[in-house]
């Protein structure tokens, strides 16, 4: 009898910390990559919308503020006692617990993709969890001797040990519950296996709340003016042509690239950067101090080193912050010193040339972006912005340190991986439209894109359809030498499949290259080439 109640523990144990590693993994995925698709808030969230009136209210009376909590607390509860049966069916029937578990996470998965904040892969959290928690409870259950061939076994062999003590060496009693070294096993699996759900529960609640309290701070930040504004944009400076990439590129539509796994979270409260090494004076700064600041704003192209021609690893956006080279002249730097190591938050770091961050191009300490504090995953509260050179050796985000050194004495991120120690930015020119590989229709038509090399400045572009004569497009007035230029011509597209590519002419009069690099190790290079199909 008391062995047959432990047997069910035992059971009903596989099953709750089955559940709990599957729940704990949905829920740190959802933490990392889409925090709206946690399986708990996915169910809570639609629990409150289908709730009726009644209930909402009698909750709020019930718990007042804290009935989100007390819901989420239900729904363990219910998931909980769920699994346990889980787990006593699966030591039955095999795979019935195993199924129950999946058709839990495919349900709940489904349930997030009606969410009204869902993304196309919100059902991912959920159905990781019912894989992991069907997994673990396989496992769980095979580690113990619950099916019924060997309780057949032990009803036969062992009938007279019936309640035995913990260290018979048997692997069951008469009713079949574990017992001794098996039993010990098996509890140290299951706890085990509860602690690591729990531990990533846990991992991913602090990773939320880190990034929910460091977003509700930006929200609150009111940028201070400007005192040397961005000119503003003048209309002779973005052309009309539907699917032109625009002048400014929208934060949420800026590419992204960096190592962190998880957006790192700097409280502005908290932040400070060092400027030390070769220096005859340190300096320190804090976010209140660099706000009291004269700042700048200034349109700047950024570009990756990875980016291939024709491709999107690029955007143009206007920069607020403070000139690099006024924080590195209280400093003061040795004469000698001929590179800045700059690190992050999370221990990334760029070697950028000390001259590109004291010569007048307006290298910034840049705490805004278009009009807004940086988002959080573009380096909030304050990120390096270095005109003409690529991110990697210049555009540090969550930037905390600025090391005066010497190219040969030290190394960064990228250039330890092999890529170029100098990266500046190639001259470079995109075609946006007609989208390479769509059908347009034969007539009049227009080819348009951008064009770039930040620092020197783009005054030409110029293409080539099928082998026809170069011909000039018309330009649009560009915002500064260091920001991208669209550029446009008009088409009259004949029938059939035809090649054309595109070459910028620099402001110094370079012709872009036609030599094709790939983008490692110091960028790529190269004509952007298209096929167009005109029916
Ligand atoms: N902390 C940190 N900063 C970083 C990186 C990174 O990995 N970590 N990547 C760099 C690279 S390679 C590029 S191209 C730019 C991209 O900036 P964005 O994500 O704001 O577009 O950030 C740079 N700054
Ligand atoms: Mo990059």
């Amino acid at each position: 009898m008391q062995a047959a109640l432990r047997r069910r523990t035992m059971e009903a144990l596989a099953g709750i910390a089955a559940a709990t590693i599957g729940a704990g993994s949905g829920e740190l995925l959802a933490a990392l990559f889409a925090p709206s698709a946690s399986p708990f808030a996915v169910v809570g969230g639609a629990l409150i919308d289908v709730a009726p009136a009644w209930a909402k209210d009698t909750a709020i009376a019930w718990f007042g503020t804290a009935d989100k909590v007390a819901l989420l607390v239900g729904i363990a509860i219910v998931l909980l006692a769920l699994a346990a049966g889980a787990g006593m069916a699966e030591a039955r029937w095999a795979r019935s617990g195993v199924i129950a578990l999946i058709v839990v996470g495919v349900a709940v998965g489904i349930v997030a993709l009606t969410r009204a904040d869902a993304g196309l892969l919100a059902w991912i959290p959920s159905m990781l969890a019912g894989a992991v928690a069907a997994t673990a409870l396989r496992m769980l259950v095979s580690s113990a001797p619950f099916d019924d061939a060997t309780l057949d076994r032990a009803t036969r062999d062992g009938a007279t040990l019936g309640g035995a003590t913990h260290d018979v060496p048997v692997e069951s009693t008469a009713s079949g519950a574990p017992t001794g070294p098996t039993r010990r096993r098996f509890l140290a699996w299951a706890g085990g296996t509860a602690l690591v759900g729990v531990a990533m529960a846990v991992a991913g609640a602090l990773t939320k709340a880190g990034s929910a309290a460091v977003s509700s701070v930006r929200d609150a930040i009111r940028l201070p003016r400007p005192v040397a504004p961005a000119p503003a944009v003048p209309a002779g400076a973005t052309l009309d042509v539907p699917g032109l990439s625009p002048l400014i590129t929208p934060n949420r539509d800026f590419y992204r690239i960096d190592t962190a796994l998880i957006v790192p979270t700097v409280d502005p409260g908290e932040w400070r950067l060092r400027i030390h090494g070769m220096v005859a004076d340190e300096v320190t700064l804090t976010w209140d101090e660099l706000l009291a600041l004269p700042l700048t704003e200034r349109a700047v192209t950024l570009s990756c080193v990875s980016n291939p021609v024709g491709g999107d690893l690029v955007g143009n956006a206007v920069w607020l912050g403070y000139p690099i080279r006024e924080l590195l002249a209280r400093a003061v730097p040795d004469v000698d010193a001929d590179m800045v190591l700059s690190t992050s938050a999370d221990g990334f770091t760029a070697g950028t040339p000390l001259e590109a961050l004291t010569d007048d191009r307006d290298a910034l300490l840049a705490i805004g972006m278009n009009g807004e504090p940086l988002p959080l995953a573009h380096g909030f509260p304050v990120r390096m912005v270095v005109p003409g050179l690529y991110g990697y050796v210049s555009a540090t985000k969550w930037v905390t340190d600025l090391e005066v050194t010497r190219f040969d004495r030290a190394r960064a991120y990228w250039t330890d991986r092999g890529w170029s120690e100098r990266g500046p930015i190639k001259l470079q020119s995109r075609i946006d439209v007609p989208r390479a590989g769509r059908t347009i229709e034969a007539g009049e038509s227009v080819i348009a894109g951008v064009a770039w090399q930040p620092g020197t400045g783009v005054s030409a572009v110029e293409v080539q359809i099928d082998d026809g004569p170069w011909e000039r497009a018309e330009m649009a007035s560009a915002l500064s030498a260091d920001t991208w230029v669209q550029w446009r011509l008009p088409w009259r597209a004949e029938p059939g499949d035809h090649r054309i590519r595109c070459r910028a002419i620099a402001a110094d009069s370079t012709v872009q290259t036609d030599a094709i690099a790939p983008p490692a190790p110091d960028g790529a290079s190269g004509w952007h080439t298209i096929t167009a199909t005109v029916s």
